[in-house]
């Protein structure tokens, strides 16, 4: 079984990496473009073939749904995201979705009838790359997203969630908030994104915790200008404020310590010009630990620094994009998805996650669990992302075995 299912996961992952704006260039796979249709086609073709009942809610989030023998029960639900960053891997959310496919699947060829219902989920923005912010689909699902935020939501060129959605034939009218008790538990498969599993030669982690995590946008706003005509005394130059601010905030990470990090990861300048003073930065920034506090701590620091740049004709604003507490996962589920580890003879290893899920957003509404898979040289949010198709195929081993248990299927 393992090898046929190796291939069968292989082919799942090729098959969607094709769905990218940059081919060649890793994957850019945005929410609501082309290629997302294109890959949302593919996995509800996929999930019609397992034989489950196919829809999409208000957000454009995919269900696969296989009935219980339970009228009306909560579901056990499995997925993860199928949105990228720019140039990213093929494995940062397919990977997951991938292996929820391939559980349902087994469900069908085996034949089995859960008293509760399987289901399989692939959801859109977890990354944030379209929208800012991030993990909207699963937000959106929870209600931590509310419909005013969605719909307030634009892209860099001022498109709104509800006109992308509507251009690739999605309607935004469809059902939204997924009531809590209709989630009995939620299953994720994810790509490590780091170096521990690798360097341990070990197939599986069993995530405990989550990191905490927030994400700003700052906006910076001087005076547009000649380069040539205006003396360097006579300037309110915005791409120098900025500079000078984002200079200073990664020191805020290193001061706190205890594995805080914090990211500058997008700038944007305007207008842009090489012989124009800028006169708007936009750059975000992201900050991460294990612990609540040295988020909070970084958030106050950054905040005194921007204040203390706020000077001399120059405009500073932070928006807080995304606000999200650390997560320690379910211990029950831990505990299952260990049993079924060690049934299965697969090694395993407990391990905490530096990068936000999906996951961290359900483990607020149902019981969470969450499985790693390890990264090639520990590389993400890249194009040289590759993670083991074995190993995918082990983790559907034990979520099959898992699920067959959550989902108490009739022997
Ligand atoms: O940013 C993250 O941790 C995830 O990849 N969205
Ligand atoms: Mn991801
Ligand atoms: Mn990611």
């Amino acid at each position: 079984m393992k090898e046929l299912l190796k291939e069968q996961i292989t082919q799942h992952i090729e098959e969607l990496s094709k769905y990218t704006a940059t081919l060649g260039n890793g994957t850019t796979r945005l929410s609501y473009s082309q290629e997302d249709l294109k890959a949302r086609n593919y996995l509800k073709g996929q999930m019609e073939a397992s034989g489950l009942t196919v829809r999409e809610d208000g957000f454009g989030n995919i269900f696969g749904k296989l009935e219980g023998t339970i009228e009306g029960a909560p579901s056990v639900l499995l997925g993860s995201h199928f949105d990228s960053v720019p140039n990213g891997g093929d494995y940062d959310g397919p990977a997951g979705v991938v292996a929820a496919l391939e559980v349902a699947h087994l469900f069908q060829k085996e034949g089995l009838k859960p008293k509760y219902p399987l289901e399989v989920v692939a959801l859109v923005e977890e990354e944030g790359s379209r929208f800012g912010g991030g993990l909207m689909g699963s937000r959106g699902m929870t209600g931590l997203l509310s419909e005013e935020e969605f719909k307030g939501l634009q892209d860099k060129d001022g498109v709104s969630t509800v006109e992308a959605m509507k251009e690739i034939g999605l309607d935004p009218t469809l059902p939204k908030r997924r009531e809590p008790g209709t989630i009995k538990s939620f299953l994720e498969l994810h790509i490590e994104q780091g170096p521990i599993l690798e360097e341990k030669n070990i197939p599986i982690g069993v995530v405990e915790a989550i990191v905490g995590l927030t994400q700003y946008q700052v906006t910076v706003t001087g005076q547009a200008g000649h380069a040539g005509t205006t003396p360097m005394d006579r300037r309110t130059d915005a791409l120098l404020a900025a500079s000078k601010i984002i200079s200073r905030l990664p020191e805020l990470a290193t001061e706190e310590g205890n594995g805080t990090v914090l990211t500058v990861g997008r700038m944007n300048v305007y207008p842009n010009g090489a012989n124009v003073i800028p006169d708007k930065v936009v750059f975000t920034v992201d900050i991460r630990s294990g612990k609540e506090e040295h988020v909070q701590n970084v958030i106050k620091n950054m905040e005194r620094t921007l204040e203390e740049h706020n000077d001399n004709g120059i405009e500073i604003e932070a928006e807080q994009m995304l606000y999200i507490q650390p997560k320690a996962l379910n211990q029950g589920i831990r505990s299952l998805l260990k049993e079924m580890s060690s049934e299965l003879d697969t090694p395993y290893c407990s391990i905490n996650s530096g990068a936000g899920h999906d996951a961290m957003v359900f483990s607020d509404v149902t019981d969470v669990g969450m499985l790693f898979i390890p990264s090639k040289a520990g590389l993400s949010h890249c194009p040289e992302e590759w993670s083991d198709a074995r190993h995918i195929a082990q983790a559907v081993q034990i979520f099959y075995e898992a699920a067959k248990k959550l989902t108490e299927v009739q022997s």
